[in-house]
C-alpha cells in the first residue's frame, strides 16, 4: 500500500488494528446510530418513526430483519432514510443465510448496498439493475456454473468461483448485473464464502478509507476477519443511501440482516490530498485501473503465470538465435579470413 506520509500510515494501521480487536467498547464512540439497525429494531417497518424503512416481504421479528423467508419467489429489502455524508466509514454486518434446501439447491443470496437510489424493486438481488453506487454482493447460486455444468463445460480450476462467493461491483447507473453469470463482467474482486447453515454468527465487513474498498468476513466463528477483496481507487460519492436486500426465486433461503453496525472513521490526510479531494468531487461512481482489474475474465485470456512464462521463453528464444547467429558469424567470417591468407 503507497501511503503519502507516515502519519497516514500510523493512523491507518491502528484504524485496522482496531477493526481486528475484539473490543466493541472502543468502537462506540464511531458508532453512528443513525446509519445502524441494531436490535430491538425500534420503530422500523412502521411509518415515519425509524430511520430505517422496509420493502417487499421483509419483516421485522425480535432477533432480526428477515428480508426474505425460505420460499419462493421472494424479494425483500431494508432501506435507511437518511442519505450518508461521511467521507470514510466501514459497515459491519452482522447476517444469516439459512434454510431447507441442500447445498446449491437454495438461493438466491443477499446484498448490501451504498447507492444513490433506495426502495427500487429489481433483479439485482431484490434492487434495481443499472444502479449507481455500491454493492456487495452473497450470492449463494452458482448460475453460470450450473448453466455450464448443464453444456458439460467447466472453468478451469484458477477462473472457477466456488459458491457461496462473495463480490463487489460499483454501477454508474448504466452498467447491468449479469445475473446469469453471477456478476462476473463487472466484478470487482471476490471471495468463496461457506456461509450457509451454520450455527456460528457470521460478518461481513465493508470499509471505505482514502477511496480504498475492503471487504472482509468472520464466517468461522473465530472472531477473525479474513481478507476477501481489497481494491484502491474506488471513486463513491458522498450523500448516498445504505440498504440490504435479497431475493429468491424457484430456490429459497431465509436471508436475515441480524445488524448493521456503520462506524465513522477519523483518518487525518495531508494538506495536499484535502486538496486534492476538494478540487475532485465525484459525481459519478468509478473505479480507477477497471481494464486491469477485469483482464483475468472468462475462460480464455492468459493468467499473469502464462503470460510470465511467455515473456521469459520469447526472451530465452531470441537470446539462443542470437547465440546461434554469432556462432554462425564467427564460423563466417573465420572461413573467410582463411581465405584470404
Ligand atoms: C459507466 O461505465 C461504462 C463502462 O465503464 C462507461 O462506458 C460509461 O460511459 C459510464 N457512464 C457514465 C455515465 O459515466
Ligand atoms: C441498463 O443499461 C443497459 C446499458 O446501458 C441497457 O441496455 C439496459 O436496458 C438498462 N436496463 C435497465 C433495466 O434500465
Ligand atoms: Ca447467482
Amino acid at each position: 500500500m503507497p501511503f503519502k506520509s507516515p502519519f497516514t500510515l500510523v493512523l491507518v494501521v491502528l484504524t485496522a488494528s482496531r477493526c481486528f480487536a475484539d473490543d466493541d467498547h472502543e468502537m462506540e464512540e464511531f458508532l453512528k446510530r443513525e446509519f445502524s439497525l441494531t436490535k430491538p429494531y425500534q420503530g422500523v417497518g412502521s411509518f415515519g418513526s425509524s430511520h430505517w424503512e422496509l420493502m417487499g416481504d421483509a419483516m421485522v421479528t425480535t432477533e432480526q430483519v428477515r428480508l426474505t423467508a425460505d420460499m419462493q419467489s421472494r424479494q425483500g429489502a431494508v432501506w435507511s432514510r437518511i442519505p450518508c455524508h461521511l467521507k470514510d466509514w466501514e459497515m459491519q454486518v452482522h447476517f444469516k443465510v439459512h434454510g431447507q434446501g441442500k447445498k446449491n439447491l437454495n438461493g438466491d443470496g443477499l446484498a448490501i448496498w451504498y447507492t444513490k437510489e433506495r426502495m427500487q424493486k429489481g433483479p439485482v438481488f431484490g434492487n434495481m439493475d443499472n444502479f449507481t453506487g455500491l454493492g456487495v454482493f452473497v450470492d449463494t447460486y452458482p448460475n453460470e456454473e450450473k448453466h455450464l455444468e448443464a453444456q458439460k463445460k467447466r472453468y478451469t480450476s484458477r477462473t472457477q468461483r466456488i459458491f457461496p462467493f462473495i463480490l463487489a461491483m460499483v454501477g454508474n447507473g448504466s452498467i447491468s448485473y449479469d445475473h446469469e453469470r453471477d456478476g462476473r463482467p463487472t466484478e470487482l474482486g471476490g471471495c468463496n464464502a461457506m456461509v450457509r447453515n451454520l450455527k456460528h454468527d457470521t460478518f461481513l465487513f465493508i470499509r471505505y478509507i482514502r477511496r480504498r474498498l475492503t471487504v472482509m468476513i468472520d464466517i468461522d466463528g473465530q472472531h477473525e476477519w479474513r481478507d476477501c477483496l481489497d481494491i484502491p481507487g474506488v471513486r463513491l460519492p458522498r450523500g448516498y443511501y445504505f440498504g440490504a436486500t435479497a431475493i429468491t426465486g424457484d430456490l429459497s433461503d431465509n436471508h436475515d440482516i441480524v445488524s448493521l453496525k456503520l462506524y465513522q472513521l477519523t483518518v487525518l490526510r495531508s494538506k495536499k490530498e484535502e486538496e486534492e479531494e476538494e478540487e475532485e468531487e465525484i459525481t459519478i461512481p468509478s473505479v480507477d485501473n477497471m481494464e486491469l482489474l477485469r483482464s483475468g475474465d472468462g475462460e480464455e485470456g492468459m493468467s499473469s503465470i502464462a503470460l510470465f512464462f511467455t515473456v521469459l521463453f520469447s526472451m530465452l528464444g531470441c537470446i539462443f538465435l542470437l547465440i546461434i547467429g554469432l556462432v554462425v558469424y564467427s564460423h563466417w567470417s573465420e572461413s573467410r579470413r582463411k581465405r584470404f591468407y
